[in-house]
Parts: structure tokens; C-alpha cells; sequence
């Protein structure tokens, strides 16, 4: 078969290129949340995983490359796929289902599938569209392999897989979530050829001065904090790949695109201490010379663990610290306290450069809890910051609660404003207004600061 798979791009044409400036913009500030410049990594896994049964894939990244609509119906007339399947978090579903069209348009007998997150989540409201043919829920690598088999005609038995979601005559078959990949060894490699990797690496030198690129070589999280919807799309079962192979990889990513570091985006690199030791033992003994950056919890800091993980090459750790209010600290059930807070940061600044993940607008909060927030986070001193306004995000505990206590419409969201730059009505005490004036204000604060430092 082939197929083509879309990484869908948030904004179109000139709309695109003026958000481009914003973020490079935020970047200079310090605010290194910048989504233009991510690798459409869960894409790459399943292109390798689907061009590995023999199927033709290719990825069309209109985020990276800032593809507009013309440019990808160009493409899809051009390449005349059997298969079309596009990624969506909920954020991106309208842009997904731009695509969706635009494929209906140009190749009315290929098949239409979506995945991701948003899918996931609400596979019903997602084949309700009519251009959508199937939906995948979960991780796509089986199910979608199992689709492609399907409309091969080598297999008829779509009923029986879970994960695999269609229309029939009188509604909809809404399988179960495809089973988790128990282990994460048995995939090929994240196929960084397929999207533009270069571009990326190019983009990390110029914007944080390393020829950098992401990674991601876990999946799952055991934690419950309520903000979250990682544990929708893949469990609580935190899976990782074999550090060896892992280290394989980052070589491979050294000799081909001369990739001189490594930002992992795994909710948690560190959970499991053995297998942190054997990764930092395999880059020191093996002699990588690739500086790493990783995400982790305040809970799982350790000096030891930390002092280990520099001499392995990490310059930076990523931490959701998220506010600074005791209450919701609590509300996100993030299991950590203020003074937990300051402990852990003062003993990770000692090793590394800290990033620290803030939220404002939690459920219940008033400007008083803001206050606290940006209090703390000023005492904290921290290197890199990202600042976000609270968007509910389906799949979330408080996305649910927010529903139950009647705040928001279940699925009726303005899908484009779930980007945590934007304020919801009715969600806390402040109005939204004043929320994103006070969100202006941290962000010039934070911004001032890094461009003084
Ligand atoms: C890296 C990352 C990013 C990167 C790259 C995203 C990308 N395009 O891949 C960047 C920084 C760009 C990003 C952006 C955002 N992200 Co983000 N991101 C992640 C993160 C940390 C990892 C994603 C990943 O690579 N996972 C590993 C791969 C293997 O999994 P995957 O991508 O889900 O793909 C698998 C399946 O979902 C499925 N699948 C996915 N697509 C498709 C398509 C088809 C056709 C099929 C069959 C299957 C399929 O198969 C894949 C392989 O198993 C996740 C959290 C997490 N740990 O998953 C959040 C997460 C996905 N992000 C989230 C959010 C909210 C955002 C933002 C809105 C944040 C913001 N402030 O703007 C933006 C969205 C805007 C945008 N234009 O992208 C939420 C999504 C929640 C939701 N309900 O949608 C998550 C779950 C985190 C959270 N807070 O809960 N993100
Ligand atoms: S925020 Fe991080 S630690 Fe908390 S549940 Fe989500 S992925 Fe896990």
C-alpha cells in the first residue's frame, strides 16, 4: 500500500509565517515552548513500524516545512496515496480535519484515517465528520498495520481489533484502545528521515545554539496529576527502550546529521534508577560526546542520580513545578509541595541549567494563587521557563470535573484555543481578560530578565 502520513499544521499560509515570528520572539525571552519546532516523533515511529511490513510511506511534516493547504493538495494529487492517515491532538482536530478534506478533494478513493490523542479520546465525534474512514485509538503501530493488511484484502476481521474504529450502517464500531507495546524494543527506530530532520537540527542551532534534536524513547506514566491526558494515549505503564538501544540511536543521529544534542520529551526520563545508570554508563563508556536534556519530575531528583547524569552529558533538566500555590498544588495532584520545590531546584541548579514548567488560571485559583505562583518562581531563579495559561484538555481528571460541575460543554471546545495561551470563561476567579494581562505580565518579566542576563 501507500500511504502518506500529515503532521497537520496549526495555522495556514501567511497566518503561519507571522506565528513564526512570535515564537522566535519567545524563544529570545527565554520561553522555549515553541511548537513549530517539534518533530512529529509518534509519525516517525509509525512509518518506520509500517515500512518495515513492506508498505510505501511518506511523511508529509506541514509543521516543519510551514506547508500551506495548496501546497498539500498539490502533493496528495501528485503522490495518489492508497492511504491518507493524519495526526491530531485535540488542538490540532480542526487543522487535521483541513486535511481530511482537502484529501477527500483530491484522491476520493484513498482511505482517510486519523490517530492521536484527540481520536483517542473521542473516536465518535471524530467519525462523525463524514470524510473520516477510520479512527485509531491508542498507539498506532498495530492496529494501523492491521488496517492496512485489511485493505489489502489480506485479512477481513476488522471487527476483532482493538484499536480500530469505522462507521457502519447504523453508527459506529468503537473498538477499545489498541493494546500498549509491551516492549518498546521490538519497534525500528523512530524513522528520522522521514521528516525534514535537518531543518530542525538547523533550527536548534541558530535558536539555542546546539544542533539539536528531539527524542522520545518511553511511553506510558504511572503519576495521576489531574492537568494531564498522557495516560489516554498510553497507559500508566511506563515502558522504555533498552538504554543500549537508545544510545544507538543518539549515535546514529551523531554520524548522520551530525546532531550534537539530544532534548528527550518523555513525560519521565528517570523513573527507573537501573535503567538511568546503564544510559549514563553506556554515554560515557562509548564516548558519545552528545550533550542531553531531559524531563522529570521534582520527586525524582537526586543528587547522586543527577551528579551521574551530568558526567553522562545532560546539561539541562526540564521540571513541571506548575505552580506555587500550595491549594493547587493540590488541585493537580502533583504530589509535590512548595518546599519540595525549592529543595529540589537549588540542589539541580548545583549540577545543571533548570527549566521549570508554570501553569496559571488552575481550576479555583484567584490572583492571589497567581501571586504565589510568580513569587516562587522569581525566588527560584531558574534558567528556562515556560509559562501556560490552564487549558482543560480532554483526557484530563479535571476535564471531567470541569464537565461534572457544568463549567464547560463535554467536546464543545473552541479546539483551537486548547493551546495554553488562551483564557476560558468560568474556570477560575479571574476573567480571562485579566488572566491574560497578567499572563503578559510574567512573560515580560521572565523575558526582561533573560534578555538582561
Ligand atoms: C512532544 C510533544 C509535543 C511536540 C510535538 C508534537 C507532535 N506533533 O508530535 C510539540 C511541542 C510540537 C507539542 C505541541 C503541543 N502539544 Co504536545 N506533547 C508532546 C508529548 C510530550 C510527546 C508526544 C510524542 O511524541 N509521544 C510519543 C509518540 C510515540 O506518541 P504519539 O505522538 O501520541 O503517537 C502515537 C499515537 O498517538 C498514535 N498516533 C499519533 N498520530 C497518529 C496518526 C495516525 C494516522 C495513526 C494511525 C496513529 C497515530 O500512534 C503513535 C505511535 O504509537 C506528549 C505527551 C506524551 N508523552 O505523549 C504531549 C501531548 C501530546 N501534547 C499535548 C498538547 C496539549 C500540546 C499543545 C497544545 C501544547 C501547547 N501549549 O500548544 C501543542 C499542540 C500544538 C501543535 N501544533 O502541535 C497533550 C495533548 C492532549 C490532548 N488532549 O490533545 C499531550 C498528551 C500532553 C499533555 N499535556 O497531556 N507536543
Ligand atoms: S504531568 Fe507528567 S508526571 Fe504528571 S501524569 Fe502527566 S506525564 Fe505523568
Amino acid at each position: 500500500m501507500k500511504v502518506i502520513l500529515v503532521n497537520p499544521a496549526f495555522y495556514d499560509g501567511d497566518a503561519f509565517r507571522n506565528r513564526f515570528e512570535d515564537y522566535v520572539d519567545w524563544i529570545r525571552g527565554g520561553n522555549l515552548y515553541v511548537a513549530p519546532f517539534e518533530p512529529p516523533l509518534g509519525l516517525a515511529y509509525l512509518t518506520a513500524a509500517i515500512k518495515r511490513l513492506g508498505h510505501e510511506v511518506i511523511l508529509l511534516d506541514m509543521q516543519g516545512l510551514m506547508m500551506d493547504s495548496a501546497e498539500l493538495a498539490r502533493r496528495l494529487s501528485a503522490e495518489q496515496p492508497d492511504v491518507v492517515g493524519v495526526a491530531a491532538m485535540t488542538p490540532t482536530l480542526p487543522a487535521a480535519l483541513r486535511v481530511v478534506d482537502i484529501a477527500a478533494e483530491m484522491i476520493p478513493d484513498a482511505t482517510l484515517v486519523l490517530g492521536g490523542v484527540h481520536p483517542t479520546l473521542d473516536p465518535q465525534g471524530v467519525l462523525a465528520h463524514p470524510n473520516v474512514d477510520y479512527v485509531i485509538r491508542g498507539e498506532g503501530e498495530k492496529p494501523f498495520a492491521h488496517l492496512l493488511d485489511i485493505l489489502a484484502g489480506n485479512r477481513n476481521d476488522r471487527a476483532q481489533i482493538h484499536g480500530l474504529c469505522y462507521r457502519e450502517k447504523n453508527g459506529f464500531h468503537i473498538a477499545p484502545k489498541a493494546e500498549p507495546v509491551e516492549n518498546l524494543d521490538d519497534l525500528p527506530p523512530a524513522d528520522y528521515d522521514a521528516f525534514p530532520v535537518d531543518l530542525y537540527v538547523e533550527h536548534n542551532r541558530v535558536l539555542r545554539s546546539t544542533r539539536g534534536i528531539s527524542m522520545i524513547v518511553s511511553r506510558g506514566c504511572p503519576y495521576t496529576c489531574t492537568f494531564c491526558a498522557v495516560q489516554q494515549t498510553m497507559g500508566r505503564t511506563w515502558r522504555t527502550k533498552s538504554p543500549d538501544k537508545v544510545v544507538d540511536d543518539i549515535i546514529r543521529l551523531r554520524d548522520e546529521h551530525g546532531v550534537e544534542g539530544v532534548w528527550f520529551k518523555d513525560s519521565i526520563f528517570n523513573l527507573r534508577p537501573k535503567w538511568t545508570e546503564r544510559f549514563c554508563q553506556q554515554m560515557m563508556q562509548r564516548k558519545v560526546g552528545v550533550e542531553w536534556q531531559a524531563l522529570t519530575r521534582i520527586n525524582l531528583l537526586d543528587e547522586d542520580e543527577l551528579e551521574m547524569m551530568k558526567a553522562a552529558g545532560l546539561t539541562q533538566i526540564d521540571l513541571g513545578i506548575e505552580s506555587g500555590s500550595p491549594r493547587s498544588l493540590l488541585r493537580l495532584k502533583k504530589k509535590i509541595t512548595v518546599e519540595d520545590i525549592k529543595e529540589k531546584v537549588a540542589l539541580a541548579k548545583k549540577h545543571v541549567r533548570v527549566f521549570g514548567f508554570f501553569m496559571i488560571g488552575i481550576p479555583g485559583e484567584t490572583e492571589d494563587d497567581v501571586r504565589q505562583t510568580f513569587e516562587l518562581a522569581k525566588a527560584l531563579n531558574l534558567d528556562r521557563w515556560s509559562w501556560s495559561i490552564y487549558s482543560p484538555l480532554p483526557g484530563s481528571e479535571l476535564y471531567d470535573e470541569l464537565v461534572a460541575e457544568g463549567r464547560i460543554k463535554p467536546y464543545a471546545l473552541d479546539h483551537e484555543r486548547v493551546h495554553f495561551t488562551e483564557a476560558y470563561d468560568g474556570i477560575c476567579a479571574i476573567s480571562p481578560d485579566r488572566l491574560k494581562q497578567l499572563y503578559a505580565e510574567i512573560n515580560d518579566y521572565f523575558s526582561h530578565r533573560q534578555r538582561a542576563a
